[in-house]
């Protein structure tokens, strides 16, 4: 099967690679579709430090094509959106209903019983990034990683669900618990970002303003429902979110990049009282410095939102019902589709910002 591998710092290229049967407790998965996010770029730069050689992607639906041993719940043909974060249901996070922290697997690019599936020409075992590797035309993973979806639910938008627009809409929903006639600040309107406006939308908040470099994306943010936008390179994004809500901050500012300057910027936006949630993943060696004076005189809320907090088992069905229902607008998301063996370009127009989302499809 062909693949998108990384072997080399800042290196990856498509490959032909082996892929065994699934064993006990897992699903051979046939691809229809990966998204491209920047977490991908993010285990090429090396800003997440995971194992090489690995089969990127985390983003991804496709059709159960095998069952391994003992897999109850699924049947060949069945279409599934991938969680990259397993959810085994009985560890102390999935029963306190917080399974995006679950601790079953480590993600080290093995599978949950620390063997590998995907090999080389050589026959040397190849990684999977977050038990996934789904940039792919197929993938062997966990079934408690994968979520049964309706059948008529095209594939390419089904896959944003599996990391995007579930980080996006879940940490305006279930992190930061947007209000009704709340104001919003977004900064960064990437594929993540553009989800936060429409989950801000969704929640129903008044003003929500997007705040990018790229005028760009500053119009995708207005399509996805943000109300103004700012250019923070044209002018300072803290005072005019200030001028845009009475002079105090908006309610809720989210971070959707990762870099600690925006995070700060992100924090000093936000009115005294409200709620800064950083969704943006940055470097393990950089930290944010807040005022010692002012975190506790400001009494703002900082949140930290990982994965939306999502419940993938409810809640990827909930998003494509909102699909489904005209609420929550994928297909403006998928922006470019590619072949896997285009897939490098893919990545390259990631970085240079050109998609709301850029999808490979596989035939
Ligand atoms: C990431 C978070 C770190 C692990 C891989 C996935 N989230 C979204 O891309
Ligand atoms: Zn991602």
């Amino acid at each position: 099967m062909k693949a998108l591998v990384t072997r080399e710092l800042n290196q990856y290229s498509v490959e032909d690679l082996k892929i065994d049967p699934p064993k006990a407790g897992e699903l051979r998965i046939k691809m229809g579709a990966t998204g491209v996010c920047h977490s991908d770029l993010s285990v090429i730069n090396g800003t997440l430090p995971l194992m090489r050689p690995m089969v990127l992607g985390h983003e991804g639906a496709g059709v159960v094509a095998e069952l391994g041993a003992g897999v109850t719940g699924f049947a060949v043909g069945d279409h599934v959106v991938l969680s990259f974060a397993p959810a085994c249901g009985t560890c102390h996070f999935c029963k306190t209903k917080q399974p995006q922290f679950c601790t079953v697997g480590q993600p080290h690019g093995r599978m949950l019983d620390g063997t590998a599936r995907v090999h080389g020409k050589d026959g040397a075992d190849v990684g999977v990034m977050q038990f996934l590797g789904c940039m792919a035309e197929e993938a062997i993973v966990p079934a408690i990683s994968a979520c049964k979806i309706d059948k008529s639910i095209p594939l390419d938008r089904a896959a944003l669900v599996g990391c995007g627009v579930m980080t996006g809409v879940g940490a305006a929903i279930n992190t930061a618990k947007v209000t009704p006639g709340s104001s919003v600040a977004v900064f960064g309107c990437g594929g993540v970002g553009l989800s936060i406006i429409q989950g801000a939308r969704l929640a129903g908040a008044a003003k929500i303003i997007a705040v990018d470099v790229a005028d760009k994306k500053l119009e995708m943010a207005r399509h996805f429902g943000a109300t103004h936008t700012v250019n923070g390179s044209k002018e300072s994004s803290v005072m005019k979110c200030k001028e845009l809500t009475g002079g105090h901050g908006p309610d809720f500012t989210f971070e959707a990049v990762g870099i600690p300057s925006l995070m700060m910027e992100t924090h000093a936006a936000a009115r005294r009282g409200g709620t800064t949630t950083i969704v943006g993943v940055g470097k393990l060696t950089e930290q944010v410095p807040f005022n010692a004076l002012m975190l506790s005189m400001e009494g703002k809320t900082v949140k930290g939102s990982f994965y939306g907090d999502t419940n993938f088992m409810s809640d990827f069905p909930m998003l494509l019902d909102l699909y489904t229902s005209g609420k929550l607008n994928l297909d403006d998301m998928v922006s470019a589709t590619y072949s896997i063996e285009d897939a490098p370009r893919a990545l390259q127009d990631l970085e240079k910002g050109v998609n709301a989302r850029g999808v490979i499809v596989y035939r």
